[in-house]
């Protein structure tokens, strides 16, 4: 397979970690499109654990080209802190492994504050950001007031575009009563940065259509989920960015397509944050799930909530994002549970739904209709061959490819790299 795209079909945290450095073994160029530091995700090589945040997955392995497309936005403070924590592991990153494309938005430190003042002011109404900065950000992106990577190329331009930025900032913070932001300040921490980060920086969508003329294999890599997408997620309770495979393109500036799209989906549902989550369980099984799952955040060590398989939502995500095949993980965490449940619509107001409406007041409202299945007590842990599976497990992932209309592609069964089952 020449170019793939892998994409997350729920809320994020579905296991892109793992899949992602098992595809990028197969890849040459790696590629991330959209969003920034709020993801996270760990990756073991060779027994050494990496964390990785705003850097491809690619970077830990040496003969791989690590990209950093436009649609990322960039906090240079923190990825310079990552590339010095996995120098400092003895990864090699130098310019000609990693790029960072020019046209790309930098969060500054103001926006992470503004993230925070706003969740702040937002009390019971929060969103439940990673406050990291990323909605602000992408605002001024669209805004056209963003400080982009090439400002940092011309101290004279970068002084004129911070003025632009804190116009708009420094007018609404004061009319809130807060103090300015500081532009010298702001200023002198680009200007420390820059130098560090401008040796990384390319046209990307240069480098991207060479690769794909010399026929390199280009893996884009996507953070977060499909339902926190900011167009067709469940708005407005999701990130500012969009997390589906069409970012990839626009993301990166690549003009080719891509071959294959594989959504990631737990064998349950996780959220993180606030907002409408159907299937989600308050009870005993809930905590179980969440427990043997691990379900904590990598980014903000958050717990996230948990519910049963929602096959409407990822049903809808497979539409939405392209997606050819599904990779599903986790399912080992199910093991031992007398009876699964497993979401194939809604009811709201007494009407029956085959997907989730738009309209937050419906979405809040979602009863989900439940088919139940049958559980299974052996161990599917580490599982590494179909015929190991229990047969009430093979229903169970038989049963999801039917309700969410994607072939299972891969099967996940403990974070080991080597426990994953390639179906065919
Ligand atoms: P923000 O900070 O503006 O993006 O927050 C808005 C909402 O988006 C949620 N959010 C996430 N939810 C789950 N996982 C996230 N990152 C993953 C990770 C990365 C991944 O931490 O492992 O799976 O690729 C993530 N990032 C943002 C957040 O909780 C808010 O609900
Ligand atoms: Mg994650």
């Amino acid at each position: 397979m020449a170019n793939v795209a892998v994409v997350g079909a729920q809320w994020g945290d579905e296991g892109k970690g793992k899949i992602v450095d098992w595809l990028s073994e197969r890849a040459d160029v790696i590629v991330r499109f959209q969003g920034g530091h709020n993801a996270g995700h760990t990756l073991v090589v060779d027994g050494v654990t990496y964390k990785l945040s705003l850097l491809p997955a690619g970077v830990v392995r040496p003969d791989k080209l690590s990209i950093i497309g436009n649609g990322v936005v960039i906090d240079p403070w923190a990825l310079l802190e990552e590339i010095d924590r996995l120098r400092g592991q003895g990864v090699e990153l130098t310019p000609d492994r990693l790029k960072i494309a020019e046209n790309a938005c930098l969060i500054l430190p103001l926006h992470g504050q503004v993230d925070r003042a706003r969740e702040e002011a937002r009390g019971a109404e929060k969103i439940g950001t990673t406050g990291r900065g990323i909605g602000p950000a992408y605002e001024d992106k669209v805004g056209r007031r963003a400080i982009r990577v090439c400002d940092l190329m011309d101290d004279a331009l970068l002084e004129e575009r911070v003025d632009h930025l804190l116009l708009h900032h420094n007018a609404l913070f004061r009319g809130l009563g807060r103090e300015e932001f500081d532009r010298d300040e702001l200023l002198r921490g680009l200007r420390e940065v820059a130098p560090r980060i401008l040796p990384f920086v390319d046209r990307v969508w240069d480098v991207l259509d060479r690769a794909r003329k010399d026929r390199q294999r280009i893996l884009f890599e996507g953070a977060q989920g499909a339902m926190l997408d900011v167009d067709h997620g469940t708005y407005p309770y999701v990130t500012s960015s969009n997390t589906v495979s069409g970012q990839a393109l626009t993301g990166s500036g690549f003009g080719g397509g891509f071959d294959y799209t594989l959504g990631l989906a737990k064998a349950y549902t996780t959220r993180v944050g606030a907002g409408p989550f159907p299937t989600e369980l308050f009870d005993d099984t809930g905590q179980q799930i969440g427990e043997r799952g691990r379900e904590f955040g990598t980014v903000t060590g958050r717990a996230r909530r948990c519910g049963w398989f929602d096959a409407t939502l990822v049903r809808q995500a497979v539409k939405v994002g392209g997606i050819d095949g599904i990779a599903l993980t986790k399912l080992d965490v199910l093991d031992g549970l007398d009876e699964l449940k497993v979401c194939t619509g809604y009811e709201i107001d007494g009407q029956t739904y085959d997907h989730l409406p738009a309209a937050p007041s419906l979405q809040a409202k979602a009863k989900p209709l439940y088919e139940t299945l049958e559980g299974w007590s052996a161990s599917t842990q580490g599982a590494r061959r179909w015929r190991d599976l229990p047969a009430t497990a093979i229903k169970y992932i038989r049963r999801i490819e039917e309700l969410i209309e994607a072939p299972v592609a891969l099967l996940s069964t403990s974070p080991e790299r080597d426990d994953t089952i390639l179906v065919t």
